[in-house]
C-alpha cells in the first residue's frame, strides 16, 4: 500500500528543511529545457497502458488515446485509487517540470505526486489538480532533493464517497527547468488592519515605499470623501520585512463607519472599519472554533451549519479508539478510556501539555470577567454547543470538553506512577489528507507520562476546580483531587521528559526543562486552595523573581507566564503579591517599547518568528492588556489594540491571519477536515480561525520550497500543505478568543470614568461550613450616591446566604448587593455597611479585587 509521507517526522529528520526542495502548486506552466530527456515511459498512452499500474480496484483503459478509469465509490484515503509508474530517475539538485492533462467527471481535486517508492513515501512534488469535465494541463516545477535511480510517478484518486471518471494524458518529467519562483500577491502598499480600528482607539497602518521623506496621506470615506489627511513618519528599512517603510498615525479621526480607505504614495488601502462590531462577533466566533474540534462526540449540523461530521474516535470502525486505548509497546499495561477532547490541530492527536495551555486560556479567559474592570458576561447560550441552556456559560462548557479529557489522561490509582499523565495519545502512524476524524483507521496509542503533562494536568484542573465549583461541587472537587494527586506524583518524579523524538505518527511536544510548569502549578494550587506548600514553592521557585517575558511570548512548552499572570489578576494572599502585578506591568512596558519600534506596531521580536508566531503575538497582547486591567493605564489598552493590528492585515503580506475576518485572510489552513483545498466537498475552516503564521523555520517542504530565503514576516504561505506555516490549532485560537474579548470588552473605545468609591470587604469569621463578611461602601466622589447596587465574586464555590442590610442576589460566584430602601443614599465622603453570612466550598476565600458600582468599578 502506498502511504503518503510522515510529515512531522520528515520535519525532525530534515532539520535543514530548506535542502528538501518540494512542490510548486501554481505559479506559471513549468517548461523544461528543449532538448531534456523525456523521464516517463508511454504517458501519451499510445501504446496502451504499459508500464503504468493500478491497484486492484481499477481498470485501465487506454482506448481513446488516454488513460481513463472508473474511480469506484466509498474508497477512504487517496491512495486506495492509485495509478502511477516506476523506475523513474531523479537526479540530485536538477530542477524537473512535471506536467499533466487530465479531467475529472464528475469534477474531483485529485493528488500527483513524485514519490520515494518505498515508506517512508517522501514526496518531491504534490499536486493537487483541480480536475474537471473538460480537462486541462497541469505544470509543476520541483527540484529533487535526492538522487534516486527508481522514483515513482503516482497519481492518487481515492478517497470519493460516490464515483467518478478520471482520465489523464500527456504525463510528461523532464529536468533542466528554471526553478519556480513564488511571489506572494501583496497587493496595495498601504497596510492597515483590515478588520476594524475603534472609533476612540489607536489607528495605525504601514506603507512600503522607495520613498525616504515623509510623504502625505488622506483618510477616505467609503464614498470616497476625504476626512482627514496627514503625513507619514519615515521609518527606515523594517528588518522584520526587509522592506523600506513609513508608518501613519490616524488615531485623531474617531468617526464610526465602514469602507474607509487609506492612501498615500499613489496607493489605497484595502477597505476597513472603524468601530467594534467586529470583535464582538470574532468573541464568539474564536471561542466557537473548539466545538468543531472536539474528538469524541457527533458535530451537530444544526450547530454549525456546513461543519456537521459523525462523532471521531469513538471505537467505531474504522477508527480503533479512544475508548480503550494501549500504551505504546512497553510503556505500560493497561488501556484507558480517553475519548472526547479536542483534536490538538489539523492532525487528530491529543496532548496533553497543549491541551493545558489552551483550556487554560479559555477558563481565564472567562476568570477574567470575574476581575477585570472591563470585562462582558459569558453567557449560556451563547456559542450554539450541545449544552447550550444547561444554566452553565457556554465558555466553560467548553472548557469542560477538554478538562474532561485531561482528567483521563491521568495515570488510574494502582497502577504504576499513579497520578501522572500520559504526555499524548495519537496514531500510530502519520496519515495523510483529507482524511475526516471519523475515518482515521491508524491504531491509537498512549505514549509515557510526562513530568510536563503532569503539571499542565494540575494547573488546569486546580483552575478549574474554582471557576466550576458554583455550577457542579462534585466536578470541582474531582479536579481538585486530581490536581494534588497530579502535584503530588510530579513532585515525585520530577525529571521524566517528553522527548524531542517522540514524534511518529502526532507532535513530539518535548520538553526538558520543567521548571516553569511547576511554577504554574504551584501557583494555580495557591490561587486556588490558599495552602502553605504552594505558597512556599511559588516564593521559592526560581523563575518567581525572574522576568519571564520573552519577547516571542509564552507558548506550550514555556508556560511560567500563566501562573504570573493569574497571580496578578485572581485575588490571593501570596506575601509580596504588589511585586507580582508590578512584574506583568514591566513586562508589558518591554512590550510598548517594541510596538513603538516597530514600524508594523507588533510586540514581538523583529528578526526571526518562531512557529505559530500569531500565538506568540496575541500571548504578548494578553500581556499588555493585562498591565492594562492592573493599572487603568490607557497606553497598556491602547498597545494591546495597537498589537492586534498585525493579525489582521497590517503586515508585509497585506493579510489577515484569521479566516473570515479581513478583506484577504487566511482560509486553506492545514486540517484534515477543513481540507476544501483538496477536497471542494469539504469545508475551509470556519470564520474566526488563526493561522500559525510566519515561521521562519519553514519546516514542511512546501513552504521550503516556495519560501527558502524568506525574511520574517514573508515566512507564511495560505496553502493547506503548509503545515509549519498555516495549521490551526487549539493553542492560537485560544489567545485569539481571550483578545476578542478584551477588544469586543473596550466597546468604541471610550474609556469610561470609575465610579467614586471605595470598599472594604472583611471576612470576619469562618467556620467549616461558612463565613461572616462585612462590607463597607465609601462615596469617594462629590456627589451623593442615591442607589447602589455593589457587585463581586467568589473566588469559588463560596455562596452567599443571610444578608443585613442589603439585598444579595448570587448568578455562579458573581454577587450583588443591592440597598435597602433606609439606605439606598450616601453623602459625599459618608459610608454605608452591610453583611452577609455565607456557606464555605473547598479552598482559598479571599477578598475580591474588584467591585463594581452600577456597573462601573470603584477606584
Ligand atoms: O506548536 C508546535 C511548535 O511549537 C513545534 O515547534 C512544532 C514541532 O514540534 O510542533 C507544533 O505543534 C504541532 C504538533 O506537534 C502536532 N499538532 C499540530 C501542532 C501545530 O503545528
Amino acid at each position: 500500500m502506498i502511504r503518503p509521507s510522515r510529515r512531522w517526522a520528515a520535519s525532525l529528520a530534515l532539520t535543514a528543511a530548506a535542502a528538501l526542495a518540494a512542490s510548486a502548486l501554481s505559479g506559471p506552466a513549468a517548461r523544461a529545457a528543449d532538448d531534456a530527456p523525456e523521464q516517463i515511459r508511454n504517458g501519451t498512452f499510445d501504446d496502451g497502458s504499459t508500464p503504468w499500474w493500478g491497484s486492484g480496484n481499477l481498470t485501465l483503459d487506454t482506448t481513446g488515446g488516454r488513460l481513463c478509469t472508473d474511480i469506484p465509490a466509498g474508497t477512504v484515503n487517496p491512495w486506495d485509487a492509485i495509478i502511477g509508474q516506476n523506475d523513474i530517475p531523479l537526479v540530485k539538485g536538477e530542477t524537473y517540470a512535471f506536467s499533466f492533462w487530465g479531467s475529472g467527471d464528475p469534477a474531483k481535486v485529485g493528488k500527483a505526486l513524485v514519490q520515494m517508492p518505498t515508506d517512508p513515501y517522501t514526496a518531491y512534488v504534490t499536486a493537487n489538480p483541480q480536475l474537471g469535465p473538460d480537462g486541462e494541463t497541469f505544470s509543476y516545477t520541483f527540484t529533487s532533493p535526492v538522487d534516486l535511480p527508481n522514483a515513482q510517478v503516482v497519481f492518487q484518486m481515492g478517497g470519493s464517497s460516490t464515483a467518478w471518471r478520471f482520465c489523464m494524458d500527456n504525463v510528461s518529467l523532464k529536468g533542466g527547468a528554471p526553478p519556480d519562483v513564488y511571489v506572494p500577491d501583496t497587493g496595495p502598499r498601504v497596510r492597515v488592519n483590515q478588520v476594524a480600528y475603534l472609533p476612540k482607539g489607536p489607528k495605525n497602518a504601514t506603507v512600503v515605499t522607495e520613498e525616504t521623506a515623509a510623504l502625505p496621506w488622506k483618510l477616505a470615506k467609503a464614498d470616497g470623501t476625504v476626512v482627514a489627511t496627514g503625513q507619514t513618519a519615515p521609518r527606515g528599512v523594517d528588518p522584520s520585512s526587509g522592506q523600506n517603510v513609513h508608518s501613519i498615525d490616524f488615531g485623531s479621526y474617531t468617526k464610526a463607519g465602514t469602507g474607509y480607505t487609506l492612501t498615500a504614495d499613489g496607493e489605497t488601502s484595502r477597505p476597513f472599519d472603524i468601530g467594534g462590531a467586529a470583535y464582538a462577533g470574532l468573541r464568539s466566533d474564536a471561542l466557537k472554533f473548539f466545538y468543531p474540534q472536539r474528538s469524541g462526540i457527533e458535530i451537530l449540523d444544526s450547530l454549525r451549519p456546513g461543519y456537521g461530521r459523525p462523532a471521531g474516535h469513538v471505537g467505531v470502525a474504522p477508527n480503533q479508539g479512544d475508548t480503550n486505548v494501549p500504551c505504546q509497546p512497553g510503556v505500560c499495561e493497561y488501556s484507558l478510556d480517553v475519548a472526547g477532547g479536542w483534536y490538538d490541530a489539523g492532525d487528530h492527536g491529543k496532548y496533553v501539555v497543549n491541551g493545558g495551555i489552551s483550556v487554560a486560556q479559555v477558563m481565564g479567559e472567562f476568570e477574567r470577567t470575574k476581575n477585570a474592570a472591563t470585562s462582558q458576561p459569558f453567557t449560556d447560550g451563547m456559542l450554539d454547543t450541545p449544552e447550550s441552556g444547561n444554566g452553565v456559560p457556554d465558555i466553560l462548557d467548553e472548557a469542560r470538553w477538554e478538562q474532561d479529557f485531561l482528567l483521563k489522561m491521568q495515570v488510574p490509582d494502582g497502577k504504576p506512577l499513579a497520578g501522572m499523565a500520559h504526555h499524548k495519545i495519537h496514531d500510530e502512524n502519520w496519515t495523510g489528507l483529507p482524511l475526516l476524524p471519523h475515518l482515521d483507521p491508524q491504531k491509537r496509542e498512549l505514549h509515557p507520562v510526562s513530568t510536563a503533562a503532569t503539571l499542565n494536568l494540575a494547573a488546569t484542573a486546580a483552575q478549574a476546580a474554582r471557576l466550576f465549583a458554583p455550577y457542579d461541587a462534585a466536578f470541582a472537587a474531582r479536579n481538585l483531587t486530581a490536581a494534588r494527586k497530579a502535584w503530588a506524583a510530579a513532585k515525585a518524579n520530577p525529571a521524566r521528559y517528553a522527548l524531542d523524538s517522540d514524534g511518529t505518527g502526532g507532535g513530539a511536544y518535548g520538553d526538558q526543562n520543567v521548571t516553569d510548569e511547576f511554577y504554574w502549578a504551584a501557583a494555580e494550587l495557591y490561587i486556588t486552595t490558599g495552602e502553605k506548600e504552594f505558597q512556599d514553592y511559588v516564593l521559592a521557585s526560581p523563575l518567581h523573581a525572574t522576568d519571564i517575558f520573552d519577547p516571542k511570548g509564552f507558548n506550550w512548552g514555556s508556560v511560567a507566564a500563566l501562573g504570573r499572570l493569574d497571580l496578578a489578576t485572581v485575588p490571593n494572599a501570596l506575601p509580596g503579591r504588589a511585586a507580582v502585578r508590578d512584574s506583568v506591568v514591566a513586562g508589558a512596558d518591554k512590550y510598548l517599547a517594541a510596538i513603538n519600534g516597530h514600524a508594523y506596531g507588533l510586540p514581538y521580536d523583529t528578526t526571526r518568528y518562531e512557529w505559530g508566531s500569531n500565538s506568540g503575538i496575541l500571548n504578548n497582547v494578553q500581556v499588555l492588556a493585562t498591565a492594562y486591567d492592573i493599572t487603568g493605564a490607557v497606553k497598556y489598552r491602547d498597545g494591546a489594540l495597537r498589537g492586534i493590528d498585525y493579525i489582521f492585515g497590517r503586515n508585509a503580506l497585506n493579510q489577515s491571519y484569521v479566516t473570515g475576518y479581513g478583506e484577504v485572510a487566511s482560509r486553506n489552513q492545514h486540517s484534515r477536515w477543513y481540507a476544501h483545498q483538496l477536497n471542494p466537498d469539504l469545508p475551509n475552516p470556519p470564520k474566526g480561525t488563526l493561522a500559525g503564521g510566519a515561521n521562519s523555520g519553514i519546516e514542511d517542504p512546501l513552504a521550503a520550497d516556495k519560501l527558502k530565503g524568506c525574511v520574517g514576516q514573508f515566512c507564511y504561505i495560505d496553502d493547506i500543505n503548509s503545515w509549519a506555516t498555516n495549521e490551526l490549532t487549539i493553542n492560537w485560537n485560544a489567545p485569539l478568543a481571550w483578545v476578542a474579548a478584551f477588544v469586543a470588552a473596550q466597546g468604541d473605545g471610550t474609556v469610561k470614568a470609575p465610579a467614586k468609591c471605595k470598599v472594604t470587604y472583611t471576612t470576619h469569621g469562618a467556620w467549616p461550613a461558612g463565613f461572616t463578611t462585612q462590607v463597607t461602601l465609601k462615596n469617594t466622589g462629590t456627589k451623593a450616591i442615591d442607589g447602589w447596587s455593589l457587585a463581586w465574586s467568589f473566588l469559588g464555590g463560596q455562596q452567599a446566604g443571610h444578608a443585613w442590610s442589603a439585598d444579595l442576589t448570587q448568578q455562579g460566584a458573581t454577587v450583588t448587593a443591592k440597598n435597602l430602601p433606609w439606605n439606598a443614599k450616601i453623602a459625599p465622603g459618608a459610608s454605608i455597611t452591610f453583611g452577609f453570612n455565607g456557606t464555605s466550598s473547598p479552598g482559598a476565600n479571599p477578598a475580591p479585587d474588584l467591585f463594581t458600582l452600577n456597573g462601573s468599578p470603584c477606584a
